[in-house]
C-alpha cells in the first residue's frame, strides 16, 4: 500500500481534481478524498460502544445526525452514521481507544459553531461530542484568585453566569456564547470581544487535560501561573483544531468583575479616523478599554435589514463607519468622565462624526447587538464567503476596497471585526453560492494578506476550509515542522494504528 507521509496528507488536501469520492467544498482547490485505510462502522462496533456508553451516548437517530453533520451555516455536511456522547475523560480514553485499533476516523465536536468546516464529518467520521462534559469541577477565588477548572463541554454562557455570580468574569466573550463550548474554545484559540483586554487564550489558559489518539489521558491540568519545568505543551493543544487530540478539561484565569462598564456607539466618515480613533482610546483610556469594534455602513444597512429588532442608535444618516467602544473599570464616575471626555474631543478634532454613549444595560446590549448579530443577519441574507484575518491595521480596508473592484456588482462586500486587535472579518454575501464569484475571491484574498504578512486566519483556525492555505501565513519551514511534531506524536504513540495515511485519526478540527 502507498505509504503518505503527512506532508503528502496536506498536498492531498490542495490537489483541485475531483473524483467521485472526493468532496468539494465551498473554497477554491479544497477537495479531499476519504483515506481508503480508514474502515467503516459495523455493527460490533456499535455493540462495543454500547458497552462503554450505555444505550444513549451512541446516537444513531437520523435527525440527530443530521445536525451533527452539518455546520451552523449549513454550508460543509458529513455523512457520519454515528455520533458519540461521552460522559468523562476515560470514556473519550475508550473511545478512542477502540477507535484507533479499528482504523476509524473520528472527528471531535463541541458547540458546533466553528466557521471554517472544521467541527463537522467530511466523510463518515464517528463525531465524538463531548457536551455531555460540562461540570465544573472547582473554582478558586480565594487562594489563587480566580482559577477556574472545569470539564470541555461547558458552554461558554453558562461559565460566563456561574463567574458573574461569584464576582469575576470569562476572559473570553463572542457571539456564539449561547452554543460554543470551552473545549472547543481552547482548541481554536477562539478570540472575541475581550482579547483586546484580556489577551488570548495562550494567556488565560493555566492547563488543560487531553486525550491522544491511542487513548492516552495527558493531565497538564495545572493551576500555577508559573511553571518552567520543560515543554509547556498545553500550548500546542490550544489552537491545534483537535488534530493533536481531544481537550477534555482546561483550567483557566478569570479576572475579577470590574463594576463600571460603559459603552458608546460612534460614526466616523473615513478609515483613517478609525485608526486614529483607535490610537487615541488607547492613549487616553488606556487601562479600561476594553472593546474596539468596527462595521462599515455595508455591514449596518445588512444589519438593520435582516435582523428583527434592532435599530441603528444614531440619526438616521448613513455614516461609512461604526465604531463600538468599551470601557471596564472600577470607579463609575472617573471612568465615565473620562470616556465622556474622550468622545467630546475626538468629536471636536472631527475624527468622530457622530457618538452616543449608552445611558443604560438596555441600550448597551442594544450596541453589541448589532455587532455581534452581523455573523445571523449575513446567515439571512443568503450565501456568505467568510475570511476571518489579521492584516497590518493601515492597510486592513484597503482590502476591503479593492474586493469591491475585484468583484463587482454581483455580490455585497462587508467588513467588520476587532479593530483593537487587528483582526478583520471580510464577508462577501451573495444570493446563491455561485463559483464565479468564488473565483474572484480566491486567491486573491489570501494571496493579498500574504503579501501584505497578515494572517489568513485571525480566530477561526483552519479548518476544512483552510488547511491546504497555511502556505500563505507559515512558511515551508514552519509547515514542515508542524508536520513532522504532528507525525512525532503519532508515531511516539504505542499502538497507534492507521499511521500510514493520514496518521491523525483525528483529523480535523473541534469547534468552539
Ligand atoms: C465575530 O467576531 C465572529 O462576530 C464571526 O468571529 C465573524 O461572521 C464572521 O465572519
Ligand atoms: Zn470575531
Amino acid at each position: 500500500m502507498e505509504k503518505w507521509r503527512a506532508a503528502d496528507r496536506l498536498l492531498k488536501f490542495s490537489s483541485s481534481c475531483k473524483s467521485k469520492q472526493g468532496k468539494y467544498f465551498y473554497s477554491v482547490a479544497t477537495t479531499v478524498h476519504r483515506n481508503p485505510l480508514f474502515s467503516s462502522i459495523s455493527p460490533d462496533d456499535i455493540s462495543y460502544f454500547k458497552t462503554i456508553l450505555g444505550e444513549r451516548g451512541v446516537v444513531q437517530d437520523a435527525l440527530a445526525l443530521d445536525a451533527a453533520n452539518t455546520d451552523w451555516m449549513g454550508k460543509y455536511r458529513g455523512s457520519s452514521k454515528l455520533l458519540l456522547q461521552p460522559k468523562n475523560t476515560e470514556e473519550v480514553s475508550q473511545i478512542l481507544k477502540y477507535c484507533n485499533s479499528r482504523c476509524l476516523a473520528v472527528v471531535p465536536q463541541g458547540g458546533n459553531t466553528g466557521l471554517v468546516g472544521g467541527s463537522v464529518p467530511v466523510f463518515d467520521e464517528v463525531i465524538i461530542n463531548v457536551g455531555l462534559m460540562r461540570n465544573i469541577l472547582s473554582f478558586d477565588k480565594v487562594i489563587v484568585s480566580g482559577v477556574l477548572v472545569c470539564e470541555a463541554g461547558c458552554i461558554l454562557e453558562n461559565l460566563i453566569s456561574f463567574l458573574d455570580d461569584e464576582g469575576f468574569i470569562m476572559p473570553l466573550d463572542l457571539g456564539a456564547k449561547g452554543s460554543c463550548q470551552i473545549g472547543g474554545n481552547v482548541s481554536t484559540n477562539a478570540g472575541g470581544l475581550r482579547l483586546l483586554r484580556y489577551g488570548s487564550l495562550h494567556g488565560s489558559v493555566l492547563g488543560l487535560e487531553a486525550v491522544l489518539a491511542n487513548g492516552t489521558v495527558l493531565d497538564m491540568l495545572g493551576t500555577l501561573r508559573k511553571d518552567n519545568t520543560g515543554y509547556d505543551l498545553k500550548h500546542l493543544f490550544i489552537g491545534s483544531e483537535g488534530s493533536l487530540g481531544i481537550v477534555t478539561k482546561v483550567s483557566i484565569l478569570t479576572p475579577p468583575k470590574l463594576s463600571s462598564v460603559n459603552i458608546a456607539f460612534l460614526a466616523c466618515e473615513d478609515y483613517t479616523s478609525c485608526q486614529k480613533l483607535l490610537l487615541e482610546a488607547k492613549k487616553k483610556l488606556g487601562g479600561i478599554l476594553s472593546a474596539f469594534e468596527f462595521l462599515d455602513s455595508d455591514a449596518m444597512s445588512l444589519v438593520l435589514k435582516h435582523l428583527d429588532g434592532v435599530r441603528n442608535p444614531l440619526p438616521p444618516s448613513i455614516h461609512n463607519f461604526y465604531i463600538l467602544i468599551e470601557t471596564t473599570g472600577s470607579n463609575e464616575t472617573f471612568d465615565k468622565e473620562n470616556l465622556e471626555a474622550f468622545l467630546l474631543h475626538s468629536v471636536e478634532s472631527g475624527l468622530v462624526a457622530n457618538g452616543v454613549l449608552a445611558q443604560d444595560i438596555n441600550q448597551a446590549s442594544s450596541f453589541w447587538h448589532i455587532r455581534e448579530g452581523l455573523p445571523e443577519a449575513l446567515m439571512k441574507a443568503g450565501a456568505v464567503y467568510k475570511y476571518d484575518l489579521s492584516l497590518p491595521l493601515e492597510k486592513m480596508y484597503d482590502l476591503v476596497e479593492e474586493m469591491r473592484v475585484q468583484i463587482g456588482p454581483a455580490a455585497k462586500v462587508v467588513a467588520y471585526g476587532h479593530l483593537g486587535d487587528g483582526n478583520l472579518h471580510l464577508n462577501i454575501s451573495a444570493p446563491a453560492y455561485d463559483d464565479n464569484i468564488l473565483a474572484k475571491i480566491e486567491p486573491f484574498v489570501y494571496e493579498w494578506t500574504s503579501k501584505n504578512r497578515g494572517s489568513i486566519s485571525a480566530e477561526h483556525g483552519l479548518g476544512l476550509m483552510k488547511a491546504a492555505k497555511i502556505h500563505y501565513s507559515k512558511s515551508p519551514e514552519t509547515v514542515r515542522l508542524m508536520i513532522d511534531f504532528d507525525y512525532c506524536v503519532f508515531e511516539l504513540l504505542p499502538d497507534t494504528s492507521c499511521l500510514d495515511d493520514n496518521h491523525s485519526i483525528i483529523c480535523l478540527c473541534l469547534s468552539a
